[in-house]
């Protein structure tokens, strides 16, 4: 870890310690699994046992809480909250706890409250596609689900396997085919949430329409923890398509990578369900760390690489479609080479071209992680710009094998059609003079060209002092005052953003 203790945030004396009695409620309450009580409270487990909750999936933000809660109900997470307004006792809500901007994990001794044995499916139309599952459903549990009912979950990501349905409308996820199912701000339909004092909110719609007063769930989609726990979400899924294509290609600039997008909305329209984008220096470390993928293109390398997604009703009709645009741009030189997916195991392994990239990104000891929002025309510049920084400052030098710098590589990669760029910055150890040369240069870029420090990934720890490079005074303000009302004791995942 990084970060064992932050020199610059002090923690609240308005917090109450954990207290034997307060662990004897908590036992009360949720009786056997729903408890885990560090050593050194009732020594009824070791620190190992909390650790997972403490640490984040990079390993770099670290807390110490002593107390992890597992209610398995709403009328649970009420109780818990409502001790914890009334004590004082401050809180983390925790899903898959796979976030990327530490803001699933304490920062002190907050206690979590984690939805991991909250996870029922409470209700599937398989008319209207409207699904309500318990917010600690892992989303690709969700997703299992529904294609045994022949419907799709809205939003996919390579944490799938991890993460919770709560965790994902908590920090309003994008994924990977936001390009074609939208935002969670428009397939959530209701939710259920806890407020601090213990009240519950239920407003569980399954509605597609209904315009009677401000949308008060909006303020929980993306809201990180920081107003109240969801418990419950319901969501409007689409039919699975029964058609998945897939192409690779090998691009020679990012200029021709610009044309290759808008050749592709304008010839695969209605079926383009994901344009993702890398550049050559996150596949070669993919390749680096895992010598054994075989590489899609025989030819190569090439500065650039996108994967194309369609998603349709006619397996034949798409395949050509695809198969026609991919002979369009080779023949007009956009692209300099492609390979389409023959079968689902060829599908797959193009993907895990893609998905692999945040798993190798911190292999050699650490990354550096920016998901940004960027004009699409300006989105590369900053990676350049990055690497050019960090090499005048002698902290990255030109090939990924010279241990002397502490940087490995400047990674560029992303939800292209989103115009979402991820900037890594993979590092052997984690060194202030690079979090210097890096912050923020990189905050202040994309202010310069009214972008966004963070486009899907949220705030919580990481982007807490940089908010003011993307939200205006007023607004901010107004987030405050917010906060302020649902939640005056300040409890809900404090030292975060708001
Ligand atoms: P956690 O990490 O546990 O929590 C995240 C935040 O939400 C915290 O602030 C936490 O306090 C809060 N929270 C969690 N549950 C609740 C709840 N029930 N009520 C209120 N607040 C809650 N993100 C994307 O947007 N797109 C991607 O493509 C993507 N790909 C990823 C790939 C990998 C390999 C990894 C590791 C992460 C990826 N992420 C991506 C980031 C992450 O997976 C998502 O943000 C995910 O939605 C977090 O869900 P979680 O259950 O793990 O939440
Ligand atoms: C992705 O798109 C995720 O793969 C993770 O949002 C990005 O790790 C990252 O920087
Ligand atoms: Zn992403």
């Amino acid at each position: 870890f990084t970060t064992d203790s932050y020199p610059e945030i002090k923690r609240d004396p308005k917090f109450a310690e954990i207290t034997a009695e307060d662990v004897a409620y908590f036992k009360e309450l949720l009786g056997g699994g729903g408890s885990a009580v560090l050593d050194g409270v009732t020594q009824e487990l070791a620190a190992d046992d909390v650790e997972p909750y403490n640490g984040d999936w990079m390993r770099k933000y670290r807390g110490h809480c002593k107390l992890v809660l597992k209610p398995g109900s709403t009328e649970e997470v009420s109780k818990i909250l409502k001790y914890c307004n009334d004590r004082k006792l401050a809180v983390v809500p925790q899903g898959g706890n796979t976030g990327l901007v530490g803001g699933s994990v304490p920062v002190f001794d907050e206690i979590v409250v984690s939805t991991s044995r909250m996870n029922q499916v409470r209700f599937f139309d398989d008319v209207s596609g409207v699904l309500v599952v318990d917010a600690g459903v892992v989303l690709e549990v969700a997703d299992q689900f529904l294609a045994e009912k022949g419907y799709i979950f809205p939003l996919d990501l390579g944490a799938k396997g991890s993460c919770h349905v709560g965790g994902n409308v908590a920090t309003n996820a994008g994924g990977l085919r936001l390009l074609r199912y939208g935002s969670l701000h428009g397939s959530v339909l209701g939710i259920e949430a806890v407020l601090p004092d213990g009240t519950i909110l239920n407003d569980l719609s399954r509605l597609r329409k209904d315009n009677t007063g401000y949308d008060l769930k909006q303020l929980f989609i993306g809201g990180e923890g920081t107003i109240g726990m969801i418990t419950a979400v319901s969501i409007h899924c689409p039919q699975r398509p029964k058609a998945v294509n897939v192409a690779f290609l090998g691009v020679d600039s990012y200029d021709k990578l610009l044309v290759a997008f808008r050749e592709a909305k304008a010839q695969l329209g209605e079926i383009l369900s994901a344009f993702e984008m890398m550049d050559s220096p996150s596949q070669e470390l993919l390749h680096a760390v895992r010598p054994e993928a075989k590489r899609p293109l025989d030819s190569g390398p090439y500065p650039f690489y996108c994967l194309i997604e369609t998603s349709g009703s006619n397996a034949d009709h798409d395949a050509e479609k695809l198969g026609q645009f991919l002979e369009h741009v080779l023949e007009k030189e956009v692209v300099a080479d492609g390979v389409l997916a023959q079968d689902e195991t060829q599908l797959r392994a193009l993907w895990a071209q893609r998905e692999g990239i945040p798993e190798v990104s911190n292999h050699a000891g650490g990354v550096y992680k920016y998901d940004v929002s960027l004009p699409l025309r300006d989105l590369y510049r900053l990676v350049d710009d990055t690497r050019q920084r960090l090499r005048d400052a002698g902290l990255a030098g030109a090939s990924i094998d010279d241990e002397s710098f502490p940087v490995v590589d400047v990674l560029g990669y992303g939800h292209m059609g989103d115009s979402n760029l991820h900037l890594n910055v993979a590092v052997r150890r984690y060194d202030k003079a690079v979090e210097r040369c890096l912050e923020p240069f990189v905050y202040e870029w994309i202010a310069g060209v009214q972008g966004s420090i963070s486009a899907e990934h949220g705030l919580g720890l990481a982007k807490k002092n940089y908010i003011g490079y993307s939200q205006t005074a007023t607004k901010i303000g107004l987030m405050r005052q917010l906060k302020q009302l649902y939640d005056p004791n300040g409890i809900m995942n404090p030292y975060k953003y708001v």
